[in-house]
């Protein structure tokens, strides 16, 4: 059986290097490259964390590319200074040098090259916003025919969104941070194709990171991919954390733990909504993740970072 070809579009927070993390453990899966979008970061130190994690897991081989695309409402700098955070922890930096090549050319071209070059079409697991995506299919609408569909993490759908009243004033709060980061560009991906299948925040809120897990991680002793797992969510515990990015990126490795759902929609992208994925009859097509098995989730990320 060949593999499943996947391009990774992440947006540099801790959960995004916890998702390529487990992107790596599944075997069926064959990653083509990795887009850092400058959205939940510091790019920089972002598409230096991701090489160090790809060079540590003996993927040196696959591209990086960073996206140039730009947002509308930039995410918190208490968010975005985690990638400085990961970026020098000890179990990265154990050498000097980094072998995973950064490409020349921006994300959005490399995405472009990427699709245009697949032997068959690729599944896009996208884990910030649809920025570089959009930008990718602007300069080139040809490469939506070969994308199998977009697994992406984000939206709201019939609950709150995390977008805090108080830190971003004049919105309503219904809207979640990948896409109010460029509700614009989202709205521009929902106007194509494509399948899309997404991990809302209705499904994530139902999978808190817990200090049991995270506690579980140190007792597998393994070391070094549970030992940096768990040194990551350490950093996270203290917030209220999910598995946001890594609940939409095990849906590759098991889709049979999830349940879809068929819903239609729309982004609003202006006024007090602006960012929200609105449940409308006659809108947009697209499948929710609806139901996963919690239990068999927590015990298949803890038995792919046993190593
Ligand atoms: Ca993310």
């Amino acid at each position: 059986m060949s593999k499943q070809l996947v391009l990774m579009d992440h947006d540099g927070g801790v959960d995004d290097y916890l998702a390529t993390m487990l992107l790596l453990t599944i075997a069926h899966v064959e990653l083509l490259g990795v887009v850092v979008t400058p959205a939940d970061c510091y790019v920089q130190p972002a598409v230096s964390a991701t090489r160090k994690i790809l060079d540590l897991m003996g993927f040196s081989h696959i591209p990086v590319a960073e996206s140039t695309v730009r947002g509308i409402n930039p995410f918190p700098y208490l968010y975005r200074r985690d990638s400085f955070v990961v970026d020098h922890l000890p179990i990265l930096n154990q050498s000097e040098t980094i072998n995973t090549p950064l490409v020349a050319e921006s994300g959005q071209d490399f995405m472009v090259k990427v699709l245009r070059e697949a032997s068959e079409p690729v599944t896009l697991m996208v884990t910030g916003p649809l920025t570089t995506v959009a930008v990718a299919l602007e300069k080139a609408p040809d490469i939506a025919a070969k994308m199998q569909k977009i697994v992406w993490m984000g939206g709201a759908l019939h609950v709150p969104g995390n977008v805090e009243k108080n830190w971003e004033p004049g919105n309503d709060g219904s809207a979640e941070w990948n896409v109010y980061w460029d509700a614009v560009s989202a709205a521009q991906v929902w106007n194509t194709q494509i399948e899309i299948i997404m991990c809302p925040l209705d499904l994530t809120n139902n999978v808190p990171v817990t200090s049991d897990i995270v506690k579980k991680m140190g007792r597998q002793r393994h070391y070094p991919i549970s030992d940096l797992a768990g040194q990551c969510y350490a950093l996270a515990v203290p917030q209220d954390y999910y598995f946001w990015d890594v609940l939409a990126t095990a849906y590759l490795g098991v889709p049979e733990f999830y349940q879809l759902r068929e819903w239609e929609t729309e982004i609003i992208t202006t006024g007090p909504s602006q960012g929200r994925t609105k449940v409308v009859p006659g809108g947009r097509k697209i499948y929710a993740m609806d139901q996963v098995d919690k239990e068999a989730f927590y015990a298949y990320i803890l038995q792919q970072w046993a190593r």
